[in-house]
């Protein structure tokens, strides 16, 4: 794998590992987030990325505060290479919706959990799209931030086989942490 460099939040330049095929070589997914205080939840989509291989790029972008801004985002993204957006936001959050009535990419929504709420008006917010703009919603928090970032793979994987086998082996190691939970739990309870 070849270690690429991108921006965070903040603006410094991060290490990110990317496959050597067409599709890694550059961002071909774009987190982007309503603000920074998602931050701490969007850095798990951000995680699996990594964790595949799959360049990415990570900014701030509001549907309600930046619109323009997210809009003109949504509609120039399939041209500089983006193939899947992933967009958290918390509250009345639009940013997926939003993102996905200006692009024919998949939209992958992650509801935060940042209000008092707790996320059931983010997850409302984001799922509840009308027929014809779909969102691939996920789960609140952070495994539907974890999970929109294995999505983004998984939708990758469509094209690059190499992608696909590392999916594969995400799915049996996880088969094997079930079995090591199976035989320390008998053991735990004195049956082997
Ligand atoms: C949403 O409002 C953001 O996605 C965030 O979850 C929430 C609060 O934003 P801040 O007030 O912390 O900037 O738009």
């Amino acid at each position: 794998m070849q270690p690429r460099s991108g921006r965070n939040l903040s603006g410094s330049r991060v290490r990110v590992a990317t496959n050597e095929g067409t599709l890694m070589s550059k961002p071909s997914v774009s987190i982007v987030m309503g603000s920074d205080s998602d931050l701490d939840i969007m850095r798990e989509a951000a995680k699996a990325l990594e964790d595949f291989g799959v360049a990415y790029e990570i900014d701030v972008t509001s549907a309600h505060r930046s619109p323009e801004r997210t809009a003109e985002f949504a509609r120039k993204a399939a041209a500089r290479g983006i193939r899947v957006i992933i967009a958290g936001a918390g509250g009345a959050a639009h940013l997926a919706g939003v993102i996905a009535a200006h692009t024919s990419l998949p939209v992958i929504g992650v509801p935060i959990p940042s209000t008092a709420l707790n996320g059931l008006d983010s997850l409302l917010a984001t799922v509840q799209m009308p027929a014809g703009i779909p969102v691939a919603t996920v789960a609140i928090g952070k495994p539907g931030a974890t999970n929109a970032g294995i999505l983004a793979a998984q939708i990758l994987a469509l094209g690059s086989a190499a992608l696909a086998k590392k999916l594969d082996a995400h799915k049996e190691n996880l088969a094997n942490s079930v079995e090591e939970k199976s035989k320390k739990l008998k053991m735990t309870l004195g049956e082997s």
